[in-house]
């Protein structure tokens, strides 16, 4: 089922739901995920993303909740690229470096928004047409994002991009999740289990040194349950660098069945994540700023945790990581789907 509603007379907001009372809502501006409705294990119906009571806040939106992230999910370092001998220059709006996309990134336009409905499922094609030069990147890029709510609990998301000059392209969604629902507690005892042996190393400008780093006996290792306040205490340098966290880019050892699986024991509630991106950031909110007021409650380090499935920005800058940049004449095409399970006690 879908309905629409305006928002400050100049946005609106889709609601989907499926057939479990599984429902999310998205804004066309940035495509910002709002609410994502979800069941606990006693069939509490609560909210699973944060999101801003005011939408006001969506405007400048710092968190990037829920939104739609490109031209480039992550950072460019020195805000710079160059190629074929040809060096673009981007605008630096995360110290030396820039991020998301930039000002006025993919997460502040108006998206056209067209929604569509199926016998098992209901969705939204949201379309938007970055100019050459946009933010300082070359070519002209037609961007597609399309939501679909099914009625097996998936919300799955698909990208597809194309462009008339090479440019490097890899976006995502930045929704901060936290299964307790209705951000009752902080994600320290969520527990993850990510299929992936190796990371990529930050320098203290949390920009990828290039090296990656084996996760076998340090707090990035995921291959079996581990709750993610692991990294919240710990001596090791990667987590202090980033705020006692995890801001990190993760890569998949394989195309699995998911590559993250999420369980928060309270509430039985269970997300899968599957992806054909080559890897994530997971990052845990360390440094978010206090005193935002949510939907529920207000904004607080730990509060949420996001699956940003991406691409490597940092393969602008070293070879051995795969490229980002989309050509002349190819189609840009990536999902990700998060499956909703509750499991009964
Ligand atoms: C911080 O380093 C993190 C980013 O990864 C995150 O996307 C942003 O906050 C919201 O800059």
């Amino acid at each position: 089922m879908l309905s629409t509603s305006e928002i400050n007379g100049k946005w609106k907001e889709y609601r989907l739901s499926n057939k479990n009372g599984i429902s999310v809502s998205v804004l066309d501006y940035g495509g910002i995920i709002t609410k994502l409705m979800v069941p606990d294990k006693n069939g509490n119906l609560e909210n699973v993303v944060l999101g801003f009571k005011d939408y006001q806040e969506y405007e400048s939106n710092p968190f990037y909740f829920g939104a739609i992230i490109g031209r480039v999910a992550g950072r460019i370092q020195g805000a710079s690229f160059s190629i074929e001998d040809k060096a673009y220059h981007l605008e630096a709006n995360n110290n030396a470096n820039h991020l998301h996309g930039g000002p006025k990134g993919f997460h502040q336009v108006i998206w056209n928004v067209y929604p569509f409905e199926n016998e098992d499922a209901v969705g939204l094609t949201l379309t938007h047409t970055s100019a050459d030069g946009d933010r300082g990147y070359p070519g002209n890029v037609d961007v597609s994002v399309t939501y679909t709510l099914n009625n097996h609990n998936q919300l799955i998301l698909d990208y597809a991009a194309s462009s008339d000059q090479t440019t490097p392209l890899t976006l995502t969604n930045h929704s901060y999740f936290n299964l307790s629902g209705n951000a009752k507690e902080n994600i320290t005892n969520h527990y993850v289990k990510m299929d992936s042996s190796k990371f990529a190393e930050l320098d203290h400008t949390l920009i990828p040194t290039g090296k990656l780093i084996d996760v076998t006996g340090t707090p990035f290792d995921f291959r079996k349950y581990q709750k993610i306040g692991t990294g919240f205490n710990s001596s090791f340098e990667q987590n202090s660098l980033v705020g006692n966290g995890y801001d990190h880019y993760f890569i998949f050892d394989h195309a699995s069945e998911h590559q993250v699986i999420v369980d928060e024991p309270h509430s039985g509630r269970i997300m899968k994540v599957k992806t054909n991106q080559p890897g994530m950031v997971m990052y845990t909110a360390n440094n978010m700023a206090e005193g935002y007021v949510l939907l529920e409650g207000t904004t607080k380090k730990y509060q949420g945790v996001c699956f940003e499935t991406q691409g490597l920005p940092a393969s602008l800058h070293h070879p051995g990581f795969p490229s980002i940049l989309l050509m002349p004449g190819k189609k840009y095409k990536k999902q990700t789907v998060f499956t909703l399970n509750i499991i009964n006690e």
